[in-house]
């Protein structure tokens, strides 16, 4: 018998890569279901300063209202040359949530000028799984690069087409799904907590 597990986020690329990763993993032993499913239940505050407290936020808010065990990722992209930002604000850090263009252009941007050598950065992805009983699991993920000059590619979501990872001459955009999954801060974190969500699921009978 498979057992549901609620995917914490209306995030649709993510929705998407969370799917394929764990599906995967879990072999249709596991029955993945949207919270979009649930659209009375109101979106969480991402409120914490840490991607782990974020990531716990919206996994716990789910899984009360759900009753279900819920699994949430916090993720972002650091940028060397900006300080760390957009960091845990990029959600937030274009003003339009959501809105991908608006927020890799703002990068794009605030990095006019900065030489190839300085444009470093990474995305890092803490996944967090929550159980209906309070149990609770965390797993980080980093996938590190730099930032492109234009954006390039059409797969992937949010940051995807101005992020070059380490020794790749394309962007993350432009690599096949699998290929990013194999080298990705999700992709990392996802594989890490998959033996915990199954033993923990397990539990459930
Ligand atoms: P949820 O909170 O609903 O999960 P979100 O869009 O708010 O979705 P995050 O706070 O985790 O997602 O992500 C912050 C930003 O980083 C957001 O703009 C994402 O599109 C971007 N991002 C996260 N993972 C990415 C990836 O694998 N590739 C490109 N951009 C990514």
């Amino acid at each position: 018998m498979s057992q549901r597990l609620v995917l914490a986020t209306r995030n649709q690329g993510k929705i998407i890569e969370l799917r394929r990763i764990l599906d995967a993993i879990s072999q249709g032993t596991i029955e993945l279901v949207s919270v979009d499913q649930y659209p009375d239940i109101p979106d969480v505050e991402e409120t914490g300063s840490t991607f782990e407290e974020n990531a716990l936020l919206k996994a716990v808010a789910i899984s009360n209202a759900t009753g279900l065990p819920a699994i949430a990722d916090d993720s972002g992209l650091c940028v060397d040359a900006l300080g760390g930002a957009p960091g845990i604000f990029s959600a937030r850090y274009a003003g339009k949530h959501g809105d991908d263009n608006a927020n890799l252009n703002k990068v794009l941007v605030e990095l006019q000028g900065v030489e190839d050598t300085k444009r470093s950065a990474h995305f890092t992805c803490v996944t967090a799984l929550v159980m209906p009983d309070g149990r609770k699991v965390t797993k980080t993920g980093e996938f590190h690069g730099f930032i492109a000059h234009v954006p390039v590619g059409e797969h992937g979501f949010g940051y995807d087409p101005i992020f070059i990872p380490q020794g790749s001459s394309i962007t993350s955009a432009q690599m096949s799904p699998h290929e990013k999954d194999l080298r990705s801060h999700r992709g990392i974190s996802l594989r890490a907590i998959a033996p915990h969500v199954i033993e923990l699921l397990g539990t459930l009978g």
